[in-house]
């Protein structure tokens, strides 16, 4: 748990009343924190970025601001959550052991759905994700840094997954050979996401790059939308993957981590194309619109990939919860690639 002298670098505190762990994200770590100033109680969110993951906190924290400070001035009807400085005008504390702090405003009488959402929210949420797209597509690419470089760099996560399993550090390539079998079969959906990318048929533009349910803020009376948060892998892109990690997450009938099959929900596609397409239909180009479907089977190849490659290596990046978590998430993601292939795309 985070002591309160980390608070204290952003605020003037009368009385701590302690901090929470919430969400369960797999890089960062995140608390509600709850205070009082002259008597009034307070609440914010204090997050610790997870630095050896993000490796340019400073630059990932201009990137927000940039980001921020540009939505806050469009036709944008979503609120706009921006970091909150230290007293001396930083928006990262670090403390003596090098760890990078944030403070964001809590969002009172909300929720960031982390289970299986229904057609509504999918809906809500695809639609709040092409709003914050559209409202970015006149902001220069060029100005925002890679926080994590070659992010959706397909080729290169494949050139390390190779390179990992000849290393073979942690003795597992040599049973894990049906899941590096599997693996294969989405390199060619990896080759032609490449080439379009290479011809600029799939033009850069800003993109949020983890758009799952929860990083969208929903009321908790209404349940409309409120927010879209979690800015740090917002970076040059293709909207593929943002349509893509959508589907690969809100559509299957089970979370990322079951070692049971998985099924794909028809009508959830079906709603996040229409909220996605309500926001974007009219500014992206025709390869962009046709190949929606195709971007969720790359990003699931992609994100299969990533937990393989984990997997192999060690668990070196994700947080695991069991010894074998990175394998039974990259079966999954495995089995669901397989289904939106099998779907047409
Ligand atoms: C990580 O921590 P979380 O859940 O926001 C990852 C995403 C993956 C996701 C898989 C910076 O996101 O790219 O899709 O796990 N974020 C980073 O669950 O690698
Ligand atoms: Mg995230």
């Amino acid at each position: 748990m985070p002591d309160q002298s980390i608070a204290r670098q952003f605020f003037t505190i009368d009385r701590w009343l302690g901090a929470q762990p919430v969400g369960n994200g797999h890089i960062n770590d995140t608390y509600r924190i709850d205070f009082e100033v002259a008597g009034m109680p307070q609440a914010f969110l204090l997050q610790r970025l997870n630095h050896h993951i993000f490796r340019r906190p400073e630059a990932l924290m201009q990137n927000i601001r940039k980001v921020s400070d540009y939505l806050s001035l469009q036709d944008y009807a979503y609120q706009v959550i921006h970091p909150i400085p230290t007293l001396d005008g930083k928006l990262l504390y670090t403390d003596e052991a090098g760890n990078y702090w944030r403070v964001f405003p809590f969002v009172e009488n909300s929720y960031a759905p982390e289970t299986l959402v229904d057609t509504k929210i999918a809906f809500e949420a695809a639609r709040a994700y092409g709003a914050f797209a559209r409202a970015l597509r006149t902001f220069p690419a060029v100005e925002l840094v890679e926080t994590i470089p070659g992010f959706h760099d397909t080729d290169r996560r494949w050139e390390v997954f190779t390179d990992m399993l000849e290393k073979n550090p942690a003795q597992r390539a040599q049973h894990s050979g049906a899941e590096i079998a599997a693996m294969q079969e989405a390199l060619p959906v990896f080759e032609s996401i490449s080439r379009m990318k290479k011809s600029g048929a799939l033009p850069l533009r800003v993109t949020h790059n983890d758009t799952k349910a929860g990083n969208v803020l929903f009321d908790t009376n209404t349940h409309k939308a409120l927010a879209v948060i979690d800015l740090d892998t917002v970076m040059p892109g293709t909207i593929l993957s943002d349509f893509g990690d959508m589907v690969r997450t809100f559509a299957p009938d089970k979370p990322e981590d079951n070692p049971m099959a998985v099924s794909l929900r028809q009508e959830m596609i079906a709603a996040l194309r229409e909220g996605f397409l309500s926001e974007t239909a009219d500014w992206l180009n025709a390869t962009e619109r046709q190949h929606l479907m195709y971007g969720a089977a790359w990003i699931t190849g992609e994100q299969a990939l990533r937990f393989l490659t984990d997997w192999i290596a060690g668990d070196v990046y994700y947080k695991i919860h069991y010894p074998e978590h990175n394998l039974i998430r990259a079966r999954n993601q495995l089995a669901l690639f397989r289904a939106i292939v099998e779907e047409g795309v």
